[in-house]
This record gives C-alpha cells, sequence and structure tokens, in this order.
C-alpha cells in the first residue's frame, strides 16, 4: 500500500479510536522525524496555549505531528498511543492526564523500541523508570510552596486570628492538583493559624471553579479569608461567583492562583487577584530539541523543569511581558 495512502487510513483509525476530535495530520508525508502527541484536551487556555506551542515547534523543526486529543479520558489517551505505536513513530509524547494506570501502553511502547516523553504532567504507580525517557513539565511542588509563601507574607495584613483557607485543586489524581497541594501545604504547616476549611475539586474548568466557589460560598459565608485555586480558569469562575455573592475578590477574600494566564495578570493588576504564580505551556521547543535527540539514540536527561517566577500584588506589575496565553 502506499505510505500517503496508509497514512491517510491510520489517521482515519485514530479518529475512530479516540471518538473525539480529529488527530493533526502531518505536514509533510513521507520525510522527518515523526512524533506521535497525544493531547488531553482543550480544559484551559493553559492547555490551548500548550498544545498551539507544541504544533508551531513541530513545524519550525521540520517535524511530522500526529496529534490526538483525548477529550479529558484516559482510556482515548491510551487508544491514541496505541495507535501511534502501530503506525511506528519515531518519538512517542504525551501529557498523562492522571498518575496511574499507563503500565501497560508504556510497555508495548517499549517493547516497539520507541522512545518516550512525558510533557507536562507525570506518572506513578507501578513504574519501571525505563518505560519512559524524560519528563518536561513544571515542579508543581514548587508552584504550591510559592503560594504559601506569598501567605505567610501576607499573613500580617490578615489579622491575628484563624485564617481560614478554601482550596479549588485541579483534575484529581493528576500531578499539577497532587502537588500544588503537597507544596502548599509543607509551607503554610508553618503557622498554625492557616487552616483549610474547604476544598472541592474544579477539574481545572471555569464553569466547575465558579460552582466550587458558589457551594463553598453557601457552606461558609463570610467566614472564607483566603482562595487558593490551582488554576487561573477556575479562579475566573469563582470570581464571577465572589463577586454575584456581593463581596469583592482581592480584599474580602485574598486570591492565589496559578497559571499566569493574561486574563489572571490584568485581574492581578486591577486587584481582584493577590498572587498569581507561573507555570509556562510553551513547552513544545523543549519537546521537539529532546524528539530529536532521542531519535538520533542521544542521551538526554530524566526531568527537565522550565524556569518559572511568581507575580504579586507587592511587585511592580507594568514590566511583566504580554503572557501570549
Ligand atoms: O495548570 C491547567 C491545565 O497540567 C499544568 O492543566 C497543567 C494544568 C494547568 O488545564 O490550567
Amino acid at each position: 500500500m502506499k505510505k500517503s495512502l496508509r497514512m491517510f487510513l491510520t489517521l482515519a483509525l485514530l479518529m475512530c479510536l479516540a471518538g473525539c476530535g480529529a488527530p493533526r495530520a502531518p505536514q509533510e508525508a513521507e520525510e522527518g522525524l515523526l512524533l506521535g502527541f497525544a493531547q488531553i484536551g482543550s480544559e484551559s487556555s493553559w492547555r490551548i496555549g500548550n498544545t498551539k506551542s507544541i504544533q508551531d515547534a513541530a513545524e519550525r523543526h521540520g517535524i511530522r505531528l500526529m496529534m490526538a486529543d483525548a477529550n479529558q479520558k484516559q482510556e482515548n489517551e491510551i487508544r491514541a498511543l496505541r495507535s501511534f505505536i502501530a503506525y511506528r513513530v519515531d518519538v512517542l509524547a504525551f501529557v498523562p492526564i492522571v498518575e496511574e494506570g499507563w503500565e501497560n501502553v508504556l510497555r508495548e511502547a517499549k517493547a516497539a523500541g520507541i522512545p518516550v516523553i512525558l510533557s507536562d504532567r507525570m506518572i506513578s504507580g507501578e513504574i519501571d523508570e525505563s518505560l519512559y525517557d524524560v519528563y518536561v513539565g513544571a515542579d508543581f511542588l514548587e508552584e504550591g510552596k510559592k503560594a504559601g509563601s506569598y501567605l505567610l507574607r501576607k499573613r500580617e495584613e490578615l489579622g491575628a486570628g484563624r485564617l481560614r483557607i478554601a482550596e479549588i485543586s485541579g483534575t484529581p489524581d493528576s500531578t499539577p492538583a497532587l502537588e500544588r497541594a503537597a507544596g502548599f501545604r509543607s509551607v503554610i504547616r508553618e503557622d498554625a493559624r492557616f487552616e483549610i476549611i474547604d476544598s472541592m475539586s474544579g477539574d481545572f474548568l471555569r464553569s466547575k471553579g465558579k460552582e466550587c466557589m458558589q457551594q463553598m460560598l453557601a457552606r461558609h459565608g463570610r467566614d472564607i479569608d483566603v482562595l487558593y485555586s490551582h488554576n487561573d480558569g477556575m479562579t475566573l469562575g469563582a470570581i464571577e461567583a465572589i463577586e454575584e455573592a456581593g463581596l469583592v475578590p482581592g480584599r474580602d477574600i485574598v486570591i492565589i492562583t496559578v497559571d499566569g494566564e493574561q486574563a489572571a495578570v490584568d485581574l492581578l493588576r486591577e486587584g481582584k487577584i493577590n498572587c498569581v504564580v507561573e507555570c509556562t505551556p510553551m513547552l513544545g521547543e523543549t519537546v521537539m530539541e529532546l524528539a530529536e535527540k532521542l531519535k538520533a539514540g542521544e542521551t538526554v536527561p530524566r526531568i527537565l523543569h522550565p524556569e518559572e517566577t511568581m507575580f504579586t500584588e507587592y511587585d511592580s506589575l507594568e514590566a511583566i511581558a504580554p503572557r501570549g496565553y
């Protein structure tokens, strides 16, 4: 069968298997590195920026990209990975939506001799380290610690009594949700006045962030001093709920958020958010460089964290460059 026809049939198969968004067709049909990338979906502006970063970098590098959108379902992601393996891509990359449950498909990739890049999120469980080559993504524990360290600085302004924190966390069992929670707790533990009075998962979705905040406001009324939200999308939803309840975000409730989307930085400038912990979605360039090295059989580091910062109400905010996501 002609290679281009085989490619077309494989893409059609992938579309059926993933049951959702069409995988992106490779730019050139015949030559160059072929990268299979399984993305988890488009739950946030961060994710949309991440997908674009991958696509743009693949184009710059002349890498043929087969991209599947798993529509937030691990089983779709696993099916897409199996299709990439069957197609014999040169390198596999994927965003593990949750940490557990990847052993079998990774063993299949290893048996087929295909190197694996974990992009943005980590895996855990009965994982033999040889089942993937490299992790490229944020240090989420550090992000949680940054959020906590901002709060230690803020605490004197908040009075002498208990400081009641409501948390809206990300997708359960995903690395950013687990580690943003753990890092934050490891820092605020230092002061017994801090108390996490409620924690709900908003699945990294703006709509769910709003619902969580509405429910927590109904349960606790004005007894919430601080909101710690694991991503900007959920924070934007929560701010709507706070304003609808007649409260002033950033003043009646101190707001800490993670990601650093343009919309969150704008609200930080307006005083409606107090602290934005940066998490960059711009991982495309590094993923492509790693894919090229892996295909060439070169050794690569096991872990690569991008440099990240945070922006708070205590900083001068004029100089922050447009965020691009
Ligand atoms: O914070 C959130 C996205 O995995 C770091 O997923 C990523 C998170 C990001 O949907 O906005």
